[in-house]
């Protein structure tokens, strides 16, 4: 794009005019416009009369069988590990619940602010596989980018409401670090080297969300009195409870159960 198209998108993003014609830029000119924006002020929570709401997330009817990743094609991989490697994708709980369900406030803090966390998450590349598989950020929160193995991946997010980027990342190379501006439930990540390799990544404009892990549960907690949706996301399992609405009054502590499963 020449450089008197690019300021011509940008000013008509700025004007909320039409940004028909400005092809694959329009991610771009959002996230320039939405820096350009006065910065909000940020919500104050009193901790005193803080909620929370904690709960488990559980599976119903047969899953399908934990499928086994064949790293043969990248023996740099396969001898990394000495016993068989499982997809992260669905893991059942010896309790019947489920791991890796991103569990969030979907509605009831659009009017609200917070600070963004200056304190990276992190996603290693460790074994030819992403550890964690899942994880959740604010928006614009650092995200630290490792490679803790001797062969070379390229971490590869598809986001649909982001940037889309792909970087290299050679033994030995130094952390990378990113962030995405923008609000994504969630954001598939891919190795373009490595096909079995995938992982997660959900963006939030607030701190209000948990993924579970061994024991299928999850707490959020500090949210100011109202009423909320709260939803929980897993990549196979889309149908059943996936949302409920809540009211917090102050300081309360409630309890809600999701249960998924396939969709038929
Ligand atoms: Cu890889």
């Amino acid at each position: 794009m020449g450089t008197k198209k690019y300021l011509l998108c940008l000013v008509s993003t700025l004007f909320m005019l039409s940004i028909a014609g400005c092809g694959g830029g329009e991610v771009d000119l959002a996230e320039k416009a939405e820096e350009a924006a006065p910065a909000k002020e940020v919500t104050t929570i009193d901790p005193t009369t803080a909620a929370t709401v904690k709960g488990k997330v559980s599976f119903e009817g047969d899953l399908p069988r934990a499928r086994r990743l064949n790293m043969n094609a990248e023996p740099s991989c396969a001898a990394l590990h000495n016993k068989p490697v499982y997809s992260n994708v669905v893991v059942p709980n010896e309790n019947k619940t489920l791991r890796h369900v991103f569990v969030y406030v979907e509605k009831g803090l659009e009017d609200k602010v917070f600070e963004t966390p200056k304190e990276p998450a992190v996603i290693d590349q460790k074994g030819c596989i992403y550890i964690p598989h899942m994880i959740g950020v604010q928006a614009n929160q650092p995200i630290q980018i490792l490679n803790s193995d001797p062969t070379t991946h390229n971490i590869h997010p598809l986001p649909k409401n982001n940037r889309e980027w792909n970087e290299s990342m050679a033994p030995g190379i130094p952390p990378k670090v990113k962030k995405f501006p923008r609000e994504e439930v969630m954001i598939a990540v891919k190795c373009n080297v490595h096909p079995w390799m995938k992982s997660y990544i959900g963006v939030l404009k607030h701190p209000f969300f948990a993924v579970t892990g061994e024991d299928g549960s999850f707490e959020i907690k500090g949210l100011p009195p109202g009423e909320y949706t709260i939803s929980a996301w897993h990549e196979l399992l889309k149908k059943g409870t996936t949302s409920h609405k809540v009211t917090l009054s102050a300081s309360d502590t409630k309890e809600l159960d999701f249960t998924l499963k396939q969709a038929s």
